[in-house]
Formats: C-alpha cells, structure tokens, sequence
C-alpha cells in the first residue's frame, strides 16, 4: 500500500548528478571521497563490480554487510546501468552515505538527496 517508493524519486537523484558532480570536482574533498574506491575496484576493469566490492569490503569496514546489502549498495549507485560504479558513480554514493562528510564539506544536498539517504539507511 503505501509501502512503495514514490516513482519520480530516481529521476529526481538523477537530475542532481550532474550538479553533484561539479561541486564535487576539484577539490581534496574528491580525493578524499574517491581513496574507497581505488581499494574496492576490480583492478582489470577499473570499476567496482560485486565481486570486487565482497572481496574488498572490509577495507571499508563493510565486512557485515551480505550479498543482498552490497547488491543494494552497487544498484543504488549503479546510474548507467551497467551494474558497476565507476569513479564518479562510486563518489557520489559515498557521498549520500557519509553524513558526517557532508557535513564537514559544507556540501548542501538538496531534500530529495536526504530522502534518499533515509531509504538507503533502512537497508542495514
Ligand atoms: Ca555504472
């Protein structure tokens, strides 16, 4: 009933990828975000797949998270489509999933970035 996600929200997160995008470049704050992924990536592919990201998980202290969390986590940030996260697709997840880094950055992230937070916390 009233249990599912509204169908505008992905188009909306969407639309803030781009936006999220610049605000992200140049700055440490990047390199800051993005030192995860060079531990999580398949090293032959360059991007994080599900295998990549179980074996390495606890790198990022996500060793107790299960298959279904990381598949969760690789479909959340997956915008293309192509079931991995390359590096920005990777970044702007750490992003909605640090609340303490948003803060620190200043970063303002719109509501529906918040809201999709929210949904993504319930997972774990
Ligand atoms: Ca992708």
């Amino acid at each position: 009933m009233a249990t599912s996600v509204p169908p505008q929200k992905d188009s909306t997160f969407q639309d803030h990828l781009p936006l999220m995008a610049e605000k992200l470049g140049g700055e440490g704050l990047m390199g800051e975000l993005c030192n995860g992924f060079n531990l999580l990536m398949d090293r032959d592919k360059e991007v994080i797949t599900f295998d990549s990201l179980k074996k390495n998980s606890a790198f990022l202290g996500l060793q107790d998270l299960t298959d279904s969390d990381l598949r969760s986590m690789l479909k959340e940030g997956d915008f293309d489509g192509d079931g991995a996260l390359n590096q920005m697709e990777f970044c702007v997840l750490m992003f909605r999933l640090s609340p303490e880094l948003m803060e620190q950055s200043q970063f303002l992230l719109e509501e529906a970035l918040q809201q999709e937070f929210q949904d993504f916390d319930s997972f774990s």
